[in-house]
């Protein structure tokens, strides 16, 4: 059975969760405590993630760290095109929506997030909120510009491009960016809920969480 390192509040261990539900593989969840700072212990690094970040796939001999590269691995391995098509054009287009995941939604969403929800902030103290505002803003004015005229962000149905951006434009509010000036993205976020076998959220991060370590990889 595939084992999935996660998270309890991991956003990016829940698209790694949710394409596994989508395609109705069985998996077994170990549970990081991202709290303890267990993700960076040397162990962990050594032997899970040279990263030291949740999420991890294992599929028999495989590992594979990054919520995209599972996702790939995972699209490929039941070779679901309808998640991530094969065609040069189909695929590169794809692609676009998961490097603005991986860059502005990232840096700006995720990170302004967990520095407003935890008081961690990967610069500064708080005070570059709105830089990283700025980033977050960005990326969810580049998704109108699509979603204001096609239900999904890649082709005519849900692929691994809408997984791999929506937690964090969900819980934009969180990062002080509400829904309201995005009416395409707020029709699509209903979308992604409605679908059947959605998985569950993961908890809210909590503000107490402790100083890395000194001995943490
Ligand atoms: N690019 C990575 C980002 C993973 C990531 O940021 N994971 C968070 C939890 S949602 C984490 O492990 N953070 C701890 C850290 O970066 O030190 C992915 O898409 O999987």
């Amino acid at each position: 059975m595939m084992r999935l390192y996660t998270g309890m509040e991991s956003g990016n261990s829940w698209k790694v969760r949710i394409l596994l539900e989508q395609l109705e593989i069985p998996y077994e969840k170990v549970y990081v405590d991202l709290l303890t700072w267990e993700h960076k212990k040397k162990e962990f690094i050594a032997n899970i993630n040279p990263r030291g970040q949740v999420p991890v796939l294992e599929d028999g001999e495989n590992r594979f760290w990054d919520s995209t590269a599972c996702m790939v691995y995972l699209a490929r391995k039941m070779n679901r095109t309808d998640w991530l098509p094969l065609e040069a054009d189909k695929m590169a287009d794809v692609m676009h929506w998961i490097a603005l995941a991986h860059c502005e939604i990232h840096f700006g969403l995720q990170y302004g997030r967990r520095g407003v929800m935890r008081d961690r902030w990967v610069i500064g103290n708080g005070s570059n909120l709105p830089e990283y505002q700025k980033f977050g803003r960005g990326a969810m004015n580049t998704m109108e510009t699509r979603l204001s005229k096609q239900d999904w962000l890649s082709g005519d149905h849900i692929t691994i491009a809408d997984i791999a951006c929506f937690p964090y434009v969900l819980n934009s509010p969180e990062a002080g960016i509400p829904h309201d000036e995005f009416p395409g993205i707020r029709r699509w976020l209903d979308r992604c809920l409605a679908m059947p076998r959605w998985a569950e959220p993961p908890r809210a991060p909590t503000r107490d969480y402790p100083d890395m370590p000194a001995d943490a990889g």
